[in-house]
């Protein structure tokens, strides 16, 4: 099947009951139980929900996964993953990560007795500098939050395999439409379905996906035991906008190039990141492993202090100031006061996340609206 096709039916199945075309949404706790043990495979709604089981099957299909699992947010799929560590392994990372990832490393994870590195992923051999016998998880993302670096999955995932260490790709930014990441060598996928996934900015949720059986097991019984799992009726808002992924990422894609190229030459960016510019330190990666560039920008702003980024930050009509991003309605976000004010301002300043630097989530308005704003706002 090809990704509309799944996207609109993978997992989902005329309901047997009432033959309802859209999946129900079972808002029931727990099941019933002939006798102890007798039911139709579900027992309870922390581990098994069938809104949530439909939706599990459909995003595993789109990341061309055996198996997926939903979390009630990014961070709780995240989370679910480091626990599958113990005290003393070591995690390779790179040096841009969204706010919250970073921060669950460092302010969580950190006093479980796990070791971070943080380090420049632009070239995937540099991983190799830091591969010991403790290193037990490669996690990148792709393009990262928010400077839009490009990871060769590839190259790291046959670092990974060689050394026996799992992979795991946050795939926010490029979503399932874009990129996947298990057909280039990741162990799993990571997903903040609030993004594009879900796409309307009215979801909360996570996801992983992934193929080995076994790993799956041990991921489930975290997921179960630790309890971080969506309600049915988010399972459903998700379901119904995987419907559309394919449609939106198009737009967002077409939309994205049409900002991209008009504020690369407007005199008030000083920089601007997007991985569709042939001047891209790694577009020639970017183009291989994926479809499209995506409908995410950030740009430097020339001569901007903090107060002046602020006021422009705060000129739009069209676009929103909010954190998020993949909805269908244009955001702006300040990456240093907002989604990446955890991350320690002498990192930030290493990678670019400095205070005049804004990043957009491009929707699917009429484009000649958008590029007004910006011409108003950038005036
Ligand atoms: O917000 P949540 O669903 O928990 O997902 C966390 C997360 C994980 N990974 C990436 C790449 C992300 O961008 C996010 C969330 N990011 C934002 C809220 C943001 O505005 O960048």
């Amino acid at each position: 099947m090809k990704f509309g096709t799944k996207a609109i039916h993978a997992g989902q199945e005329p309901d047997p009951a009432t033959g309802a075309i859209m999946t129900p949404i079972y808002q029931t706790s727990t099941y019933w139980q002939k006798s102890p043990g007798d039911n139709k495979g579900f027992e309870y709604s922390r581990g098994t929900n069938p809104t949530r089981k439909a939706l599990e099957s459909c995003l595993a299909a789109l990341e061309n996964a055996k198996h997926g699992l939903a979390f009630s947010s990014g961070m709780g799929a995240t989370d679910a993953v480091m626990k599958l560590l113990s005290p003393g392994d070591e995690v390779i990372t790179g040096d841009d990560l969204y706010g919250g990832s970073y921060r669950i490393f460092t302010k969580i994870f950190s006093n479980y007795g796990i070791k971070f590195h943080f380090i420049d992923l632009n070239d995937a051999q540099n991983v190799k500098k830091y591969v010991n016998e403790n290193t037990k998880l490669i996690w990148i993302e792709t393009p990262t939050n928010p400077t839009m670096q490009i990871v060769d999955i590839e190259s790291v995932a046959a670092i990974a395999k060689a050394n026996n260490i799992l992979l795991a790709v946050d795939n926010t930014f490029a979503s399932p439409y874009l990129q996947n990441p298990i057909d280039l060598g990741a162990d799993i996928v990571m997903h903040s379905v609030t993004k594009y996934l879900g796409g309307h900015s009215d979801v909360v949720m996570g996801a992983l996906m992934l193929n080995d059986d076994e790993l799956y097991k041990r991921l489930w019984f975290i997921y179960n035991a630790c309890g971080a799992t969506p309600g049915p009726m988010d399972s459903f808002l998700v379901l119904r906008g995987l419907k559309t992924l394919h449609l939106r990422m198009k737009a967002h894609c077409e939309n994205g190039r049409q900002i991209a190229q008009f504020l690369k030459t407007h005199p008030r960016v000083e920089k601007i990141y997007w991985p569709g510019f042939t001047d891209h330190p790694n577009h020639d990666i970017a183009k291989k492993q994926m479809r499209d560039f995506g409908g995410m920008i950030s740009i430097a702003l020339k001569g901007a202090d903090l107060n002046e980024t602020f006021r422009i930050a705060s000129s739009f009509k069209v676009f929103s100031l909010a954190e998020s991003l993949g909805g269908v309605e244009s955001l702006i976000n300040h990456p240093v006061s907002m989604t990446h004010g955890s991350i320690p301002k002498a990192e930030r300043d290493k990678v670019g996340v400095t205070d005049n630097l804004l990043r957009l989530s491009v929707g699917v308005e009429d484009v000649e609206d958008l590029l007004e704003d910006l011409k108003q706002a950038l005036a």
